[in-house]
């Protein structure tokens, strides 16, 4: 049973007048999308209240999510579609005289993550809950999330982002669940009468916990989870321990303003942060939610610990969140008094650990002495944790040192470092990486020492990506095909894709495909025009990289190709080239210079290319600025060719690769991360493998990389380098895009770019080739698009569930939709 349009209308003015105070004469958009937020939030809290009381009721063992990151994107969209609500609100707006589609437009990003991590946990919730699997997502409420990008002069400036400025109409403050986190102080050491000792730790700083929950709507509307981002606020708690011990002056030093911890999200992906800061929300956000599990566990069973690892399991999403570990230790052995045995059986049966990244500067590690410092008892706790270990270890290679200080918690040098990796597999009884090449990385090159110790240990389980988001919502015309040809139940039920297959070569098929393709490009090309001026032309191949910009992702790589594409058309314009338009959005950490050097080169060559009169329509450069999930969502649907082209071994999974694909278009890209199992399910017949596999790039390591030798051997890749030095792209600038052909060529081009290049470049020359005979690019496309249901984010979930959580789902009953 759906409400009628008639009442759904009802529904918006109802809150037009009496949630919003406004009217419909005077309600402008961001009213309407407020006023329409609260007429589907009725359902929401209707079903949050019915999933939270059917949990309860049948005690279910539940996982927990532990996230720094969840960069969520809009949400009323998917909550209407969830609901099946959309055709019904968007008939309402209309018979009101409003456009759904720019009410849509009103709704700010919930961007509180970076990338593909953050993402994954976004898609991750939205699986729970379509699966009615008991689960809690827990992270920080930012402020402030990831800045917004503005593109001055060609270069990025970063932009406070503000997406709560006018308020948000989803989350909900539980001020009864406030929570308490204790940093800084020191511990005491407590002798018993029976010889045994307790520990005491007296903080020296307390601040609140607020937590606010954004519920999770799971599609058909039935089980509604939430998502509880916890919130800092200055305690009402004064710091009397430091301040009796005489440390008066210490109390105010260390007595960090409260509100900073949870302000802004640090915006470096793959890099660890290594700031005070950074560990403090780290600990701030693992503290209160361990705390609010333990409530709600008492809540069921007292002080009976004898049932908590059969109710709770805690899935680590990369390191971030390691230090819940000795949280929960500190909690089991200090406050509840459990014996050590008992405590660590707990713990290493509750917690899990995703591995996302190889990158050694991602790996994190914290100063022993910072630690003891914010937290001093959960110091000692890791060194008794790693005491315990090294016996084992011992047990295992006796006598071997080396072998003890290469799995060692602690990295002994001139600082002494905690290795969050290792405490992490240590505390854990599951550890996975996110796609089968990278976990197999995992084990033979980042922990095997782990692998040999405890074989059953380390698992895979490969990414994925919700389905409902990523095609049913971003691309209603290739939704409506696909339902004509599937059925409509493939977004539960991704493996349905696959019966397109059989209409691949279909013509007439074929061009209902292309034509919805048409459709999306044209969309998109108003977007850039209206954001960059650029006029585009649809009939062009639409080659899309969209990801942060780093270098292991290789945009520089993309980059150079166009500088050659662009030369050879200088140097024969009869260049026999499709038109091609390039383009990219991407985000730099704003202290990562090469990367920000990357991003001022593609727009000053962009600028250059597409004013050139001799080039014409055959190459056009687009940068969109400030990438993000519902820029994503106009892109991806109009993209021809998708490129995934990091070096291999560098990208765990990418995620991107999957959504591209999915939306029906053709990857030229490495054998690297998920992009292998990509080309598995569709075949290399239907997707543009290149370049060096991790065997080839460990071998010319091995063998000494020179990118010179590359340099004087191909007078193209010369040419367009010694092109970068010069004004050519930065007219009375010359040298300003120097920096890139300096890490090219005198800083060993850590990601082999040059020893790619050629490959690429035939590669491309290939895509050009199966473009052109639009038969054959049809029926690619298809393929693709039927062969994508491994990759939804409920077959990764399956697979948590059944390798890792063991956890049963609980069926919430329907509600009546309103
Ligand atoms: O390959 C992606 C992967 O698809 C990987 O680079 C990314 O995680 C995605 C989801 O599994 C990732 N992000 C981070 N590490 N790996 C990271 C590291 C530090 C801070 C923020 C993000």
């Amino acid at each position: 049973m759906k409400i009628s349009k008639g009442d759904f209308k009802a529904a918006i003015i109802r809150h037009l007048h009496s949630t919003l105070g406004t009217d419909e004469n005077k309600a402008n958009n961001h009213a309407w999308w407020k006023a329409t937020c609260a007429a589907i939030q009725e359902n929401v809290l209707e079903g949050l209240r019915r999933t939270q009381k059917t949990h309860y009721m049948n005690d279910t063992r539940a996982v927990h999510y532990f996230s720094a990151e969840f960069l969520m994107g809009r949400l009323l969209s998917n909550n209407m579609q969830n609901f099946g609500l959309y055709d019904v609100a968007h008939g309402a707006l209309k018979e009101l005289g409003v456009e759904l589609a720019d009410v849509l437009e009103e709704e700010p990003d919930m961007a509180l993550g970076n990338g593909g991590l953050g993402r994954l946990a976004a898609c991750f919730i939205d699986s729970l809950a379509t699966m009615e699997l008991p689960a809690i997502g827990y992270g920080i409420h930012y402020e402030h999330g990831l800045f917004r990008q503005e593109i001055k002069s060609g270069a990025q400036i970063e932009r406070p982002d503000s997406w709560r400025d006018y308020g948000n109409p989803w989350e909900i403050c539980r001020p009864e669940s406030i929570q308490e986190v204790s940093l800084f102080g020191y511990v005491e050491t407590k002798y018993g009468d029976n010889g045994g000792i307790k520990k005491e730790w007296h903080p020296g700083s307390i601040v609140k916990g607020v937590p606010w929950d954004i519920p999770v709507v799971g599609y058909g509307g039935k089980t509604v989870n939430v998502l509880r981002l916890w919130q800092s606020e200055a305690s009402d708690y004064f710091n009397w321990d430091v301040f009796n011990a005489g440390g008066y002056v210490d109390a105010q030093r260390e007595n960090i303003q409260a509100e900073t911890i949870s302000k802004v999200l640090y915006p470096n992906d793959e890099t660890e942060a290594g700031k005070e800061l950074r560990l403090i929300q780290q600990y701030f956000f693992c503290s209160c939610s361990l705390k609010d599990i333990i409530r709600r566990y008492k809540r069921a069973h007292g002080d009976d610990w004898s049932r908590f690892k059969e109710q709770v399991v805690i899935q680590l999403n990369d390191t971030h969140p390691a230090i819940a570990i000795p949280e929960l230790m500190r909690i089991l052995v200090d406050r509840a008094e459990l014996d050590w045995d008992t405590a660590w059986d707990i713990s290493t049966h509750v917690f899990a650990y995703t591995n996302h990244t190889l990158l050694p500067e991602a790996l994190e590690k914290w100063p022993a002495r910072m630690l003891e410092k914010i937290l001093p008892r959960h110091l000692e706790i890791i060194y008794e944790i790693n005491h315990r270990f090294m016996n084992e270890v011992d047990k295992k290679w006796p006598g071997d040192n080396s072998k003890k200080a290469k799995l060692s918690i602690i990295e002994e040098g001139p600082e002494k470092m905690v290795r969050m990796g290792h405490l992490s597999v240590i505390g854990s009884f599951k550890v996975n990486g996110v796609a089968e090449l990278h976990s197999r990385l995992v084990k033979e090159n980042l922990f095997p020492d782990f692998d040999a110790l405890w074989p059953d240990k380390l698992t895979n389980v490969t990414n994925g990506i919700t389905p409902r988001r990523w095609l049913k919502a971003c691309n209603p015309l290739l939704s409506e095909l696909v339902d004509k040809k599937v059925g409509e139940d493939w977004p539960l039920n991704l493996k349905k894709l696959e019966g397109l297959a059989k209409h691949a070569t279909n013509k007439t098929f074929q061009k209902s495909f292309m034509s919805v393709k048409q459709k999306n490009k044209q969309l998109l090309a108003d977007e850039i025009y209206a954001s960059t001026g650029i006029q585009v032309d649809t009939n062009a191949i639409f080659d899309i990289q969209i990801k942060r910009l780093h270098e292991y992702k290789r945009q520089h790589l993309n980059l150079l190709h166009i500088m050659a594409l662009y030369r050879r058309i200088l140097e024969n314009p009869d260049y026999d080239m499709h038109p091609r338009v390039f383009i990219f959005g991407a985000k730099a950490a704003p202290g990562y210079k090469l990367a920000k050097d990357i991003i001022f080169a593609i727009n000053k060559v962009a600028d250059k290319v597409n004013n050139d009169p001799r080039v014409g329509n055959k190459l056009k450069v687009v940068f969109l600025p400030n990438y993000r999930v519902s820029l994503a969502e106009k892109m991806i649907p109009a993209c021809d060719v998708s490129e995934q082209i990091s070096t291999a071994g560098k990208e765990a999974s990418g995620t991107g690769n999957m959504k591209l694909a999915l939306n029906g278009a053709v990857t030229i890209g490495t054998l690297d991360g998920a992009n292998v199992e990509i080309a598995e399910e569709v075949g290399e017949d239907n997707i543009f493998i290149f370049g060096m596999t991790v065997e080839d790039v460990n071998a010319l390591k091995a063998s000494g990389y020179n990118p010179k030798d590359y340099y004087y051997k191909d007078a193209e890749i010369k040419a367009i380098l010694d092109w970068l030095e010069t004004d050519y792209f930065t007219p009375g600038k010359p040298g300003a895009l120097v920096s890139i052909k300096q890490s090219l060529l005198d800083l060993g081009d850590p990601f082999f770019v040059l020893a790619d290049f050629r490959a690429y470049s035939d590669a491309q020359i290939e895509v050009d080739k199966a473009y052109r005979d639009k038969a054959r690019w049809a029926e690619m496309v298809i393929i693709n698009t039927a062969m994508m249901g491994k990759f939804t984010s409920d077959r990764s979930i399956q697979d948590y569930v059944d390798r890792v959580w063991r956890l049963d789902s609980c069926a919430v009953e329907q509600q009546k939709i309103r």
